[in-house]
């Protein structure tokens, strides 16, 4: 069909669910998520998938542990890892859980095509086995601990179902030499290619050990090995036995990460080459984030966590840092010290600087127009080059997933506009009408720059970009920009700029990690719910809906615990990464207290200055959104939105320090 599309099919690891995403997988995400809205401009039709690995003992576990039942406490991970998603922009197409009705048929049917051709038998098998890993470990002896993940295996038997892997080491060896991107980088192809030659065992699929799996039909109490069920939720999610009527299968690309290298490089192959099924095209195996020289784990503790970052600098920042700061493909060291100073010096001084200023000149210099250009010097020729070359070497190094140089290509250019402003100097030249066409010139040459750099950063950075290009009076979607098409001349001149919108706001590297640390660890160590005595601090001013009266009656010397005192607004400021928080200081007669308070949707903190409140002063401290609070500001909560409006002393000369009674 001559207006189809070419189809590409991409996908992350289908994640257990026994706890939630911190940074690494946040990683392979936000790598998926930049491939598939890179691919889109490239004039695919993509779709990405993800998802959620419900089965095995380590959800089994996790449930027992919270009091729940396991399809309940998978459902809430479910919605948790979804939610955190969407925070930082991923836009996958496909959300897969192994729990869903499709996936468990498409397991089953995978079993039966495995089974009818001859490479499923049944058998017996003791070994030691990782239950943190869900998976047995052939070379070691009862006592051994985890190769892997260090901790102590268990001896189990069983009576399983096998899977005949002993029979595809030739033809994974054949499929490898045929295929020679299949495995990418080409050291771990190496790495695999000699595994597979060492000989391959059979392999265990199914487990009777374990109860909260995909059962094995008419053969309970069978369950599938959680490899062989979570595996399947690839082709699960793209149509499972109806496969072809969606047309996404084989699939593209796996993004995985190096722990996962075998599953998907030999089982999964032989697994569909059992079933006679199209063999997947590539597998992309990434390296570690790594906290102090170790691999970051859940079960070890040593995480870094995602959304304190994105409230704190925001989610391109996030998304930005970890595809600049890592060669693809390598590990690397995560830490905050280097992302505030990313963050600081490429997008808050680099992009974000270049676009505020080149705006301000456009609105101060022709009202907001982009102006018509008049004739190229040989210094405004050197930028159209390196903004051409860097077209090329930036979408170059994309589609080899050199996303690191991609960035740095593009972040060249961002460079190479500062350079050329600070020598052009166009705030040094007067109105005259040949100075005038030369600031036309400049800074039309350096918008276009900018339209430019945009579109290229877009897949990594989908919030600011659009932000740019707004800013820019650009219409329609940056998404929807055709990198193929994309040249130098194409911004339109006679444009009126449009609303210019924050991108990021310069922070001070200690306060920034310090907020940001406190973040995570109320996220790690959430405080106890409040008593409905003293509620917490940002929802009684502002936040929560009304409660409803409550009909319990309390002692007076209940309500004499509660020590709450007249107090005066000195200072007031938003809090960078909390929109609903300001922070405020307040003179309660004795001190002068730090108070968060949630009403910053609601209250202008310059109006707020010199107003009489109630405080509640003898509060415990807190952080909230990394920031101490030390007591508590009086506001009644009104309407369903739970508005709140400052409870105050507008007619009295109170004196700071009154105590409520
Ligand atoms: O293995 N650095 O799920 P999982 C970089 N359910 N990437 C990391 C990382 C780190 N420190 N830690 C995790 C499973 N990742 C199975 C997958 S697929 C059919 C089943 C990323 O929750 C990386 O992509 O343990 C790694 O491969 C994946 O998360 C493991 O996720």
């Amino acid at each position: 069909m001559p207006n189809e599309k070419p189809k590409f099919y991409l996908t992350t690891p289908i994640y257990y669910t026994n706890g939630l995403p911190h940074i690494g997988h946040t990683y392979t995400t936000v790598v998926a998520d930049a491939i598939r809205r890179y691919k889109r401009m490239r004039g695919y039709e993509v779709v990405m998938t993800t998802g959620t690995d419900e089965h095995g003992v380590n959800v089994e576990r996790a449930a027992q542990k919270a009091g729940i039942p396991e399809s309940e406490f998978v459902a809430k991970m479910a919605v948790a890892w979804k939610a955190l998603w969407d925070e930082l922009g991923i836009a996958a197409d496909e959300f897969i859980r192994t729990t869903d009705l499709q996936h468990v048929r498409t397991v089953q049917w995978l079993f039966k095509l495995c089974k009818e051709n001859g490479y499923v038998y049944k058998g017996h098998y003791t070994g030691q086995y990782c239950i943190y890993d869900n998976a047995f470990v052939s070379e070691a002896k009862p006592g051994d601990n985890c190769p892997d993940c260090g901790r102590p295996l268990e001896t189990i038997t069983e009576e399983n179902y096998f899977f005949k892997l002993s029979a595809f080491q030739k033809p994974l060896l054949d499929f490898y030499k045929k295929n020679p991107n299949f495995i990418q980088p080409e050291t771990r192809k190496n790495e695999i290619i000699s595994f597979v030659e060492g000989g391959l065992k059979d392999l265990s699929i199914t487990r009777t050990a374990i109860r909260w799996g995909i059962p094995v039909p008419g053969e309970e109490p069978h369950v599938f090995y959680v490899w062989f069920d979570a595996l399947t939720a690839y082709l699960s999610a793209v149509g499972g036995p109806d496969y072809e009527k969606r047309g996404f299968w084989p699939c593209d690309l796996h993004l995985v990460g190096k722990d996962i290298i075998r599953f998907h490089t030999v089982y999964w192959p032989a697994f569909l080459m059992a079933a006679m099924l199209p063999v997947p095209k590539q597998v992309w195996v990434h390296g570690w984030f790594l906290m102090d020289a170790a691999k970051m784990s859940k079960s070890k503790g040593n995480v870094i966590l995602p959304r304190p970052i994105a409230n704190m600098l925001g989610m391109d920042a996030l998304r930005y840092f970890v595809m600049r700061e890592i060669v693809f493909g390598q590990d690397g060291n995560f830490s905050y010290d280097a992302l505030v100073t990313r963050y600081n010096s490429d997008l808050a001084n680099g992009l974000g600087n270049l676009a505020s200023r080149t705006a301000a000149m456009i609105e101060k210099n022709f009202g907001g127009t982009i102006p018509k250009p008049g004739p190229r010097l040989p210094q405004d020729d050197a930028l159209v080059k390196v903004t051409s070359e860097t077209i090329e070497e930036a979408l170059e190094k994309f589609e080899n997933f050199e996303f690191a140089r991609s960035l740095e290509a593009i972040w060249a250019a961002i460079a190479a506009a500062d350079k050329y402003l600070t020598s052009e100097q166009p705030w040094a030249l007067s109105d005259s009408e040949a100075d005038t066409q030369r600031k036309a010139t400049i800074l039309w040459t350096t918008a276009e720059l900018l339209r430019i750099v945009t579109v290229l950063a877009h897949p990594v950075l989908p919030d600011s970009t659009a932000k740019v290009w707004t800013l820019l009076g650009q219409t329609g979607r940056v998404a929807a920009v055709e990198l193929d098409g994309l040249r130098w001349g194409q911004l339109a001149t006679g444009v009126q700029l449009g609303k210019a919108q924050a991108l990021f706001p310069r922070v001070e590297k200690q306060e920034a990690i310090e907020r940001i640390e406190a973040m995570a660890n109320e996220e790690l160590n959430p405080a106890p719910a409040p008593p409905a005595a003293a509620p917490a601090h940002a929802t009684t001013a502002g936040g929560a809906a009304a409660a409803p009266a409550s009909t319990e009656k309390i002692g007076i010397e209940d309500f004499a615990k509660v020590e709450m005192r007249v107090g005066q607004i000195k200072t007031a400021e938003r809090i960078v990464g909390a929109d609903k928080l300001l922070k405020l200081t307040v003179d309660i007669g004795t001190e002068i207290r730090q108070i968060c308070a949630g009403i910053a949707q609601y209250y202008e903190p310059e109006k707020l200055i010199g107003r009489k409140v109630a405080v509640v002063v003898n509060l415990a401290p807190r952080k909230l959104r990394g920031v101490e609070s030390n007591g508590m500001i009086v506001a009644a909560s009104v309407g369903p939105e739970g508005r709140p409006v400052l409870a105050g002393f507008p007619d009295e000369d109170v004196e700071l320090g009154a105590r409520l009674k």
